[in-house]
């Protein structure tokens, strides 16, 4: 079983943000705002189910998925799609394909060392973003 992504994850580099969300479609003036802020990540697991939670001063956002399985997830603040996402793991990565219509959608996490890395996905550009365990999560 690769490392555990559980925990409260807060951001430390954001590479290529702006070209992700240009892919999606998002307005010069919400990717201005989007790339000022301090994203956090917070997941949770049981088993195969998972919550992943990303919060911000500005907007949160959060999906609950379980392995395998076929989720409709609707990207409410974000770009505010209809997409059919599924979760996998590829080796040590958690990947997620989400299909709509937006091609190459999707985005992989994985855990090396204490860093949590993210990698999203939309129409051939990539965004890297990389979080440290937040001091306040055992
Ligand atoms: C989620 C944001 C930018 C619109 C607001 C910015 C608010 C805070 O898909 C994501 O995470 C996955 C993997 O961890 C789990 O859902 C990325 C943040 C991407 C895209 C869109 C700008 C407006 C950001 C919610």
């Amino acid at each position: 079983m690769p490392a555990s992504l559980r925990g409260t994850w807060d951001i430390i580099s954001n590479v290529n943000f702006d070209g992700y969300m240009s892919a999606l479609g998002i307005s010069i003036y919400l990717r201005k705002i989007a790339l000022r802020l301090k994203l956090r990540k917070v997941i949770e697991q049981q088993g195969d189910q998972y919550i992943i939670k990303t919060l911000s001063t500005f907007r949160n956002y959060a999906i609950s998925f379980k392995i395998g399985q076929e989720f409709e997830e609707f990207t409410k603040g974000l770009d505010n799609g209809h997409i059919k996402s599924t979760v996998t793991w590829q080796g040590n990565k958690l990947m997620c394909e989400q299909i709509g219509e937006k091609k190459n959608r999707g985005w992989a996490h994985w855990v090396e060392g204490d860093k949590l890395h993210l990698e999203l996905y939309c129409d051939g550009e990539v965004c890297k973003q990389v979080f440290k365990k937040n001091a306040n999560d055992c």
